[in-house]
């Protein structure tokens, strides 16, 4: 029987010694298949190597990108309130490595919480759990270096603790509905029945403000999409002319989404991993969706999903909402 570790014994030697950097086979994979479609896409998850993770940071602190800082104060708000509802003691699984603000809010909440946050980079995991570690001395962290789009086995012995599953940053949104519905029914399993989830959704709003928030003035987005390019040439060998692409944001009102593309300025050729591609005028490479959703369709979408709403807040003007659910039997 496993025996979660105590906060001292997590950081082995040999979890802290450097990884030597390999280009990811599936990275690859996903660069060749996607450049091969007759509509070019590459999924989103590829930003984030190193500087794409530093861009998507200061994405967050521009003017435009409203999402974090209405999402950290509505955890401010509540978090005593889901602290009251799970008890001090409740495990909390974090769905990503933990590594923001919002989570030292939630954990602030919960003194005597068992934190197990989840994430596919074992790298980011030993950064978070490091800093968390330091800030939090008296939590227990269980890092568990796992995909979590599947449902993971939790180390974990359960002792009749509430469980509390966080998806904060709206990360749901850059899956289709389908996709989401499919996490949100992983999670479930993942937490086991009656836990709760704790989730940050971004909602429908006028589209100019949702485009400028994906297209900021100061081009900080506009680097994080080019930087795609920038990692294909680095990692896979690619002579794509990164300066020969634009940042494109647009609302899709059918989809209700932001998507982002990298359109290419003129015709051009270039060669990813040995392989030539081509290019028009105007072309695109989709590379992101940014699913926006109404009150009534966040509630269709975790039921659907075998969730139901216990709390939903909001802040004022409506441009964002945290969601407490929590799963029922089948
Ligand atoms: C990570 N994710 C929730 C961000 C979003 O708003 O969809 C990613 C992002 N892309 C451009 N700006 C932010």
């Amino acid at each position: 029987m496993f025996t979660a570790p105590r906060s001292d014994e997590i950081f082995t030697e040999q979890r802290l010694t450097p990884r030597t950097f390999q280009p990811d086979p599936a990275f690859r994979e996903d660069v060749l298949n996607g450049l091969a479609q007759a509509v070019k896409a590459i999924p989103a998850r590829w930003f984030y190597d190193m500087r794409g993770s530093q861009l998507f940071e200061a994405i967050t602190q521009v003017p435009e990108y409203y999402p974090t800082r209405t999402e950290t104060a509505l955890l401010h708000a509540h978090a005593a309130a889901v602290a009251e509802r799970l008890g001090a003691d409740a495990t909390v699984v974090e769905f990503g490595s933990g590594s923001s603000i919002k989570t030292r809010i939630l954990l602030k909440a919960l003194p005597r919480a068992t934190y197990v946050p989840i994430d596919i980079c074992g790298e980011f995991l030993d950064e978070a759990c490091l800093a968390l570690q330091g800030l939090f001395p008296a939590l227990r962290i269980v890092p568990v270096e796992a995909d979590f789009m599947n449902p993971v086995s939790l180390p974990l012995r359960r002792e009749g603790r509430a469980m509390l599953g966080f998806f904060p940053g709206s990360t749901i949104g850059n899956l289709t509905p389908f996709a989401a519905v499919d996490l949100l029914r992983s999670m479930r399993e993942t937490l086991g029945e009656q836990a709760h989830l704790l989730i940050g959704i971004d909602r429908v709003k006028d589209p100019a403000r949702l485009v400028s928030a994906y297209d900021d003035a100061g081009g900080v987005t506009a680097l994080f999409n080019l930087n795609l390019l920038q990692r294909i040439n680095r990692e896979l060998g690619g002579t794509i002319p990164v300066g020969e692409f634009r940042h494109v944001a647009r609302w899709n009102e059918d989809a209700s989404r932001i998507e982002m593309h990298l359109q290419a300025r003129r015709a051009i050729r270039f060669e990813v991993a040995g392989q030539a591609f081509h290019m028009e005028s105007g072309e695109t490479i989709h590379t992101e969706n940014c699913h926006k959703y109404r009150p009534g369709e966040i509630r269709l979408l975790l039921a659907a999903s075998g969730w139901g709403e216990v709390e939903h807040w909001s802040d004022a003007g409506g441009d964002f909402s945290l969601v407490l659910a929590q799963g029922g039997g089948d």
